[in-house]
């Protein structure tokens, strides 16, 4: 008799469904996964028109250069790729957006992923977008900051970029170039190690930043309650946009940030369109994003 308990417990310990697998979860590719959708989990916007991301000779071109600074957090000279729009000069004044990386990425890596110089281009010479400067330093705060080897091992170093991009990326980029200084001219946004990032940094210092957008967050974003401890603070906010693809693992990290600012009535974008964990999503997030920061 013992026994035969014993077997039906295990049989129903093996034969049991979580509530989730009900639903019929996806089983995404990369990291993360099951994916369960919700109603809620709809494009906020059409995919981009045909040619959002070709070059085009016809119109003006902005400048991409790599400057080095020297980071009193890090404690050494450090890399960082900007973006100055066509006609920069010193006699106006522009936003900023700092634009944060992935896991394996790198300062270089936005630039690989999704040519932001050609679709700001393309969206300036349009009128869909105000002049900007983008910002896409280096997220891996610690002096081998190269994605090498277990690029998880570097985790902690993506929490310790919250003090070199307040202390030393901002206030270089301020100094160097002809910039607006105050939070309604300042956006942080990033994709997933980065998405967790900008939330975590941009929802933590609203005095510094008016526009904060999280593209295909990663484990890395604090818990919802803690990440917003008091929603009516954070309805100061010119933007908030949480991203994510429908087919990526880690879509539950987004929808979570969701359902509280849903909850607590806070205003904000959350677009879910066809996509996995990968630079199609983060190419078409950023030319939606663009086109509402900072107006
Ligand atoms: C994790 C899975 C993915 C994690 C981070 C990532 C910190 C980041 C992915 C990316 O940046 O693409 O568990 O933990």
């Amino acid at each position: 008799m013992r026994n035969w308990k014993l077997y039906a417990l295990l049989a129903g310990l093996v034969l049991w469904k979580p509530a989730f697998a009900q639903d019929a979860p996806v089983r995404p590719r990369g990291f993360g996964g099951p994916i369960v959708l919700t109603a809620d989990d709809v494009p906020a916007f059409a995919e981009p028109p045909a040619e959002f991301d070709q070059q085009r000779d016809s119109i003006p071109h902005g400048k991409l250069e790599m400057i080095e600074y020297d980071s009193k957090t890090v404690g050494n000279t450090r890399k960082m790729n900007v973006y100055t729009p066509p006609g920069y000069s010193a006699e106006k004044k522009y936003p900023v957006l700092y634009l944060l990386h992935g896991i394996g990425g790198d300062e270089t890596e936005w630039e690989r992923y999704a040519h932001p110089e050609v679709l700001l281009d393309n969206l300036l010479a349009d009128g869909k977008a105000v002049p900007m400067i983008l910002v896409m330093p280096n997220g891996r705060a610690q002096k081998d900051d190269r994605p090498q080897g277990n690029i998880f091992a570097a985790a902690p170093a993506f929490a310790v970029f919250e003090r070199d991009l307040l202390d030393d990326v901002i206030p270089t980029i301020e100094s160097r170039y002809s910039t607006f200084t105050d939070r309604e001219h300042r956006a942080l946004a990033g994709l997933s190690m980065g998405g967790g990032q900008s939330l975590n940094f941009g929802l933590a210092h609203l005095d510094k930043f008016g526009w904060v957008g999280g593209f295909s967050s990663a484990p890395n974003t604090k818990k919802p309650e803690e990440l917003i401890p008091d929603p009516d603070a954070v309805k100061k906010l010119k933007l908030l946009w949480l991203s994510c693809g429908s087919k990526d693992g880690l879509i539950n990290i987004s929808q979570g940030v969701h359902a509280h600012l849903k909850k607590h009535e806070v205003p904000h974008v959350w677009h879910v369109a066809a996509h996995g964990h990968d630079p199609p999503e983060w190419k078409q997030a950023l030319y939606h994003f663009v086109q509402k920061v900072f107006q």
